[in-house]
């Protein structure tokens, strides 16, 4: 252990970076640092301070058992604590697990289970029937997500004995196949796509409409009986088999054991299946078996004594840097990416690896022909972790000068990492604009997709989006791998597409910045193209949900003198330019009016109606609440309290103004 002043100084570093992650993490939703390596800072500091309590601060991150909870469920209070698990990162910790266990009770046996990378959830039941779910939370208050809860399809919602009452813990999971399928559709949306099945599993668990959340796919294990009535066990095994019975879907894999040498065997024998497994484990769990004995054993403030989570180390593989490859992007970004001699890493095989920008390079000091060390971000995307054997006396990797595609120059603009293509015409950008322009969310031209634009944009058939819409179908069943029935099929797929949505038009450009969700805005906010083409700054940022960034984006997109001409060649060749969505004028929200005497020309309850078909309201009396009288003929009383109270009184004629 450190001296006092080096232990102060060292608890302040890691207490500063500790909570640095833990906001990115829980309030900007980024994940800078991986589970393991922030596991192991806690670790750090929680040592420290148990060596000298007096560096304990009361903002020390380590006060923390979980995530807190937020105020957008309803919150409950858990009976029975969710305690987490306290974590070994060797075979020694794991052996002092097991001599505290021996210093309690004689003879324990455990059970060894794997450690689900998921969400902790609660599941109670009344008389056999689900009536409520809850998050982990803290672990004694949690989050009400019950109907999310219901669209799991392995929760039981009836189990098959009505129990006066049993409440069940769980970890719910996104399986690694769901997982890479809705990245795959983020990308094409060009969503932020989730760093890992956890934190797609964490987002759609708090989904507000749990419609969402039915379409995510989620799974659970179950794994331990908080609290039952009218049964009594006595040990883990007896309860998960009796969980099974009751129609839950337990833990996969569970091994009693006599010995801790037979409990660290297991934890081997998971950790070398771990990546053949269909979801994600961060570590093997090992529990006494016996409920009087954890009983004696009880628990500290934070864990059960009676049980501790081995966490596995992620993997990294030494591999060669055979090349750097340059990829230009829609946008005409060049990102460059690592060439890998195949290395078998967390489960799959690795051959590229993404190197990010050119900073990234220059700072791991990275040249072709290196010795360089990989592993998987989020266990997911590989990624160059550093260089292990730098070769010889290479030069740094340089980013080259000229698009790989085009050959025009490229620039670096001042705080940007990214380096992109100058040429506004660049094939590689036209080819995945094109793949980007005819994907399900956007266009949703079925048929044309990666592999026969590539060959439509190198026959030069396809030189802009528009062209699509005057494709030769005779030509087309020329090309190789078609015929004429293909070929119809997309001229059919091309047409249908000229009817889509204003949103999916807008979407299908590829403006920067503007995703699936904000090209529905700015199609309810204008209804037609030609509105969208000539808004203002001012207009477009008035938008709720819209920032400066998507905003300036927009005013830059349809400067282009390109862009225009495209919109007018869509428009030419009979795509829809028109929101099918009817358009809410909310120019009255927020505001009352008050209607008295006869009105010239309108009904009261026409111009009722009018007001609220602009989102405002009206009131029978008026107060210091009402915003405008409209008075006719004859109005009495209620325009003298207006008078008083000095309320705008208007006319039908003014009125007729403010509904232009
Ligand atoms: C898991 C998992 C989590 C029971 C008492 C403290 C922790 N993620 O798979 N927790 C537990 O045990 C609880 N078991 C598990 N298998």
């Amino acid at each position: 252990m450190l001296e006092h002043k080096d232990a102060a100084v060292r608890a302040e570093t890691l207490r500063k970076e500790l909570n640095h992650h833990i906001y990115r993490y829980y309030v900007e939703n980024e994940n800078d640092i991986e589970d393991y390596e922030y596991d192991m800072l806690m670790r750090e500091l929680q040592s420290i301070e148990e060596a000298y309590p007096d560096l304990l601060t009361a903002d020390s991150p380590t006060h923390r058992v979980g995530g807190s909870a937020d105020n957008q469920f309803e919150s409950v209070t858990h009976t029975v604590k969710m305690e987490s698990l306290q974590d070994a990162f060797s075979h020694e910790e794991i052996r002092e697990f097991d001599t505290r266990v021996k210093n309690g009770v004689t003879n324990a046996q455990y059970v060894v289970e794997p450690k689900i990378d998921g969400l902790s959830v609660s599941l109670e039941y009344v008389n056999g029937v689900f009536t409520r779910g809850s998050t982990r939370g803290d672990g004694v208050t949690g989050e009400d997500i019950t109907a999310n809860l219901r669209t799991v399809r392995s929760v039981p919602l009836r189990l098959t004995e009505a129990l006066p009452f049993i409440e069940v813990r769980g970890e719910v999971y996104m399986p690694r196949q769901t997982f890479l399928e809705i990245v795959k559709e983020q990308e094409l949306n060009e969503e932020k796509p989730f760093k890992n099945p956890r934190n797609a599993a964490a987002g759609s668990l708090r989904q507000k409409d749990p419609k969402i959340t039915a379409k995510r796919k989620l799974d659970i294990f179950v794994f331990n009986i908080q609290r039952i009535e009218g049964k009594t066990l006595s040990s883990h095994k007896e309860s998960l088999d009796y969980l099974k019975t009751l129609g839950f879907k337990t833990v996969p894999f569970y091994t009693q054991v006599g010995t801790i040498d037979g409990a660290l065997a297991e934890i081997g024998r998971i950790g070398d299946i771990r990546y053949t497994l269909p979801f994600d484990i961060d570590g093997a769990v090992i529990k006494v078996d016996d409920f009087a004995q954890r009983e004696v054993l009880g628990s500290t403030s934070k864990f059960p004594k009676w049980a501790v989570a081995f966490k596995y180390p992620p993997e990294e593989k030494e591999t060669e840097l055979l090349d750097i490859e340059i990829n230009v992007g829609r946008t005409g970004v060049l990102t460059p990416t690592a060439v890998l001699s195949p290395v078998l890493l967390a489960g799959t095989t690795v051959s590229r690896a993404t190197l990010h920008n050119e900073d990234f390079i220059r700072e791991k000091n990275i040249s072709i022909g290196d010795t360089v060390i990989v592993r998987k971000a989020g266990d997911i995307i590989p990624e160059v972790l550093k260089v292990s054997k730098h070769k010889g006396n290479a030069p740094l990797y340089r980013m080259p000068a000229v698009c790989p595609s085009c050959g025009s120059p490229v620039t670096r603009e001042a705080e940007e990492a990214a380096v992109r293509c100058t040429n506004p015409d660049c094939p590689a950008q036209l080819l995945r604009m094109l793949i980007h322009f005819c994907s399900r969310d956007a266009m949703d031209i079925e048929g044309l997709g990666e592999s026969i634009l590539e060959t439509l944009t190198a026959e030069g058939m396809l030189q802009n989006a528009a062209d699509i819409y005057r494709l030769d179908s005779e030509k087309i069943a020329a090309l190789e791998r078609m015929g004429t029935k293909s070929a119809e099929n997309l001229k059919n797929a091309v047409e249908a597409s000229k009817q889509n949505d204003l949103s999916k038009l807008i979407f299908a450009l590829g403006i920067r910045h503007i995703g699936q969700k904000a090209a529905a805005l700015l199609a309810e906010a204008f209804g037609t193209m030609e509105n969208l083409e000539t808004a203002s700054r001012e207009e477009l940022l008035s938008i709720d949900g819209f920032g400066e960034i998507m905003a300036d984006a927009v005013v830059q997109f349809f400067s282009l003198e390109q862009s225009r001409a495209l919109i007018a060649d869509l428009k030419a060749a009979g795509v829809n330019m028109q929101s099918q969505k009817e358009i809410v004028d909310t120019r009255f929200q927020g505001k009352t009016f008050v209607l008295t005497g006869t009105l010239p020309t309108m009904t009261r309850s026409e111009a009722s109606a009018i007001i609220e078909s602009f989102k405002g309201k009206t009131a029978s009396s008026v107060s210091k609440k009402t915003d405008y009288v409209l008075a006719g003929e004859d109005a009495g009383s209620k325009l003298r309290k207006a008078q008083d109270l000095g309320i705008t009184v208007i006319s039908e004629a003014e009125f007729r103004e403010m509904i232009e």
